[in-house]
């Protein structure tokens, strides 16, 4: 049967628009594989294959979208489209729960009262981060098994909002379920940890005026009867340069604002923080304030919020000459130091910039000769022992610079981070936990760099996890049915190729680039040169996902499981190798004698940063133990999803939505069904669809498996296209179903009169 004839003429359909995405329409009349369709009093010709038969259910906006009658793009966005209109932003796939950022405060949404609401319902209640949550917890006390909850999304989907209402819910869950255990004080953490973490993780980007500049693990810890015990977090690549740089219109961590606007006048002045507009470090962005933010009060929050984590005030004010220094450092200007010329010349601090220089070296307690020295030359070793110091160029003093800060303020989070774990470590061994995962989502944009490629390389492990585990649970159901499991294929929607194309050894993206970083002469345009020599290589599958790109000899493109990015490879090995020169490691170990703070911040950086490893060795080991984690966990799976481009409430742009559910792996969880049987439905569903014509009727009478196997075998369809389960019909693909309405038509005039009638009402 041939896709164009099964459409019949006044039948709704969805139609693919470039703009609008899929639209409900009307089919006026087909021709060969062109349809023209109308929607509404416009009409315009789709190929047959851009038509998709309407879903009855999706116009209702059903809460969860397996039970659509057809499941396929064209209902899935129809649905959310509708229960969108009707602020319900949360819709289940199965097990899988959508969420649509509103970007307005929806009425009752998050309050205690609704809260307590789910509480009462449990499993009955409907789609919601909370009915979410309710149901890991339960499963967990009953099953005995860790949980997950995986939250994935482009920036400014939700996913930050979301993490924190489900261990808002968590903790109540908690506590009403337990006596109360004195664990107050963990749990207190747990809710308050977030300002601290936001502060010093979030930034304003175009995309999203608070945006995680970090991705988190969160596990909650819970004894045998499901109190909360204790909490661990686990942060994944901090964005480093932030601290030194932002792009127009965005802002370094929101800290740094917060404590120049906010501090007390004494602090401010202890830290000559007066004029902070002209910090060059805030400055970067033109952009000093964020709607809605209030960086005072902000400010008063963390720190009540870091009192309540273990850190007290003592240790705050350090923390902040820290984040002081930072700022002061970052006014400090080279300038060419008289004789030096062309490309020998060499830097030295300008007398403009004296002040900042002294000013950065008392805070952290190191002379400003040192800190200048430091800052300006580079101590290499020469043969059988001997050193010599090399000036340094202008540029590369303000290198020094700029990885001074960015070093000491990825420290200093690192240990943020390590003590809010002390302060929730849990006192016994705890039972349970339940990890809550806030992560950044694939990225492509116009510029894609080293950091894009290592955010793509975990979305492809994560997304690979995803699949599997959706893969296995339809092997499920096929077994459960009593059906043929092997006519499932995973490889329509594996990754692996991608994976491999990436991190194979010795021959991927990963291990090249790991060659040019240990080899003295190593550059990125060898890298690429060497890349594209050795995809011939590599496995047919893997290679034919990366490509050099024409005329632009530093790009390379490859190919993701959510579309195609183009990685330009310039500073890919610098980025990498991360380098921390020996005079700056001497001028931090100085710096940390003079100022315990730091000295603890140091200790625990410096045994963090192993030498000789780099970027991709150190996120790989990360994201491999991520894995080993997840893998013991039964896996929760929230899809956080944005609307529009413009932060606005209630703009629905259907295209976005789509892509976002393809990068999601939304849509692959359906192909993965649909590689097998597409549609499915009950005996019963078989049966009404008839309702009360003669053949309906017969049905009816014989009910169950024979009754719907009479009405098929009426139907002039080809026993191939459908198999018996033991409670549903499995038909191979969405025309079979169609064909089957559209013999319905053919035999039961009526019927098909009803149904038609039944889509005109909607
Ligand atoms: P993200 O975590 O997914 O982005 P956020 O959770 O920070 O995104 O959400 C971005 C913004 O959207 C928030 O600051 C809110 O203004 C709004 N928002 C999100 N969820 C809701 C909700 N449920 N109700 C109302 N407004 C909401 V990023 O961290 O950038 O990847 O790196
Ligand atoms: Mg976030």
């Amino acid at each position: 049967m041939t896709v164009e004839n099964s459409w019949v003429e006044g039948s709704p359909a969805y139609a693919l628009d470039e703009q609008k995405g899929w639209l409900r329409v009307r089919v006026a009349s087909v021709a060969g594989d062109k349809v023209n369709v109308k929607d509404g009093k416009r009409s315009f010709t789709v190929k047959a294959r851009d038509l998709q038969l309407s879903s009855e259910k999706a116009l209702k906006g059903i809460e969860d979208m397996i039970g659509l009658d057809i499941l396929h793009e064209g209902a899935i966005q129809n649905n959310v489209e509708v229960r969108y209109g009707k602020k319900q932003i949360y819709t289940y796939v199965g097990t899988i729960l959508v969420s649509i950022n509103p970007y307005e405060q929806i009425p009752n949404l998050y309050t205690e009262e609704t809260i307590r609401d789910f509480l009462q319902k449990g499993a009955k209640a409907p789609p919601h981060l909370y009915s979410v949550s309710d149901n890991v917890y339960s499963q967990m006390l009953t099953t005995g098994k860790d949980q997950s909850m995986l939250i994935s999304g482009e920036s400014g989907a939700g996913k930050t909002e979301a993490t924190k209402h489900c261990l808002r819910y968590l903790t109540y869950k908690a506590t009403e379920n337990t006596a109360f255990d004195g664990s107050n004080l963990i749990k207190q953490c747990i809710v308050d940890v977030n300002p601290v973490l936001e502060a010093f993780g979030n930034a304003k980007t175009k995309r999203n005026n608070n945006s995680s500049r970090f991705g988190k693990l969160f596990q909650v810890q819970f004894d045998g009867k499901g109190a909360i015990v204790g909490g661990n977090l686990i942060s994944y690549l901090l964005e480093k340069s932030r601290v030194v740089k932002a792009n127009k219109g965005e802002r370094g961590y929101h800290i740094f604002y917060q404590l120049c606007k906010g501090a007390s006048k004494k602090q401010i002045e202890a830290l000559s923080l007066e004029d902070y507009k002209e910090f060059e470090y805030l400055k970067k962005g033109d952009c000093f304030d964020v709607e809605d933010m209030n960086d005072v009060e902000e400010f008063e929050k963390v720190c009540a919020a870091m009192s309540k984590c273990g850190i007290q005030e003592e240790t705050q004010s350090k923390m902040f000459s820290i984040l002081a220094a930072i700022l002061h450092l970052g006014n400090i200007n080279f300038e060419e130091k008289e004789g030096g010329t062309g490309e020998n010349d060499y830097g030295e601090v300008s007398q403009a910039s004296t002040k900042s220089l002294n000013v950065a070296a008392i805070l952290l307690g190191v002379s400003p000769k040192l800190l200048q020295e430091s800052l300006s030359q580079r101590t290499m070793g020469g043969g059988r022992g001997s050193i010599y110091k090399i000036p340094l160029g202008c540029k590369n003093c303000m290198d020094s610079r700029d990885a001074l800060c960015k070093e000491m303020y990825s420290m200093l989070f690192a240990w943020l981070i390590h003590v809010i774990n002390i302060t929730m470590a849990s006192k016994n061994d705890p039972k349970n936990f339940i990890a809550v995962l806030d992560i950044f989502g694939f990225e492509v944009f116009e510029q894609n760099s080293f950091e894009q490629l290592c955010i793509n390389y975990a979305n492809e492990v994560l997304h690979q996890q995803f699949i599997h585990h959706y893969f296995k649970l339809e092997q499920e159901e096929y077994a459960t049915e009593g059906l043929n499991v092997e006519i499932l294929q995973i490889d329509q929607v594996d990754n692996k190729p991608v994976l491999q194309l990436m991190t194979a050894k010795p021959i991927s993206v990963f291990a090249l680039l790991e060659e040019q970083c240990q080899i003295a002469r190593g550059s990125d345009e060898i890298f690429i040169d060497r890349f594209t020599e050795c995809l011939t290589k590599m496995d047919a599958k893997s290679s034919c996902l990366a490509s050099r790109v024409n005329r632009q000899p530093t790009i390379f493109e490859i190919k993701h499981f959510a579309g195609t990015v183009k990685y330009d490879a310039i500073g890919f090995i610098e980025k990498n190798k991360d380098p921390l020169h020996v005079d700056l490691q001497n001028l931090m170990n100085i710096a940390a004698k003079k100022n315990e703070l730091l000295g603890n911040v140091l200790k625990f950086g410096t045994t963090n940063r192993k030498m000789n490893t780099t970027v991709i060795k150190t996120f790989q080991k990360q994201v491999n133990g991520l894995m080993e984690l997840l893998d013991k966990t039964e896996p929760n799976y929230v899809r956080c999803i944005k609307p529009n481009e413009r932060k606005a409430p209630q703009q629905f742009e259907g295209p976005l939505i789509l892509s976002q559910m393809r990068y999601s792996g939304l849509l692959d969880s359906i192909r993965i069904r649909q590689a097998g049987y597409a549609v499915r439905r009950t005996f019963e569903d078989i049966i009404d669809l008839f309702g009360n014509s003669k053949l309906g009727r017969a049905g009816k009478a014989e009910g169950g498996k024979q009754g719907a196997l009479s009405i098929l075998q009426a139907t002039k369809m080809s026993p191939d296209a459908y198999v018996f389960g033991k409670t549903k019909v499995f038909f191979k693909d969405v025309d079979n179903y169609a064909h089957l309405l559209n013999e319905m038509a053919a035999i039961e005039h009526n019927a098909a009169v009803r149904v038609q009638a039944k889509w005109r009402q909607a």
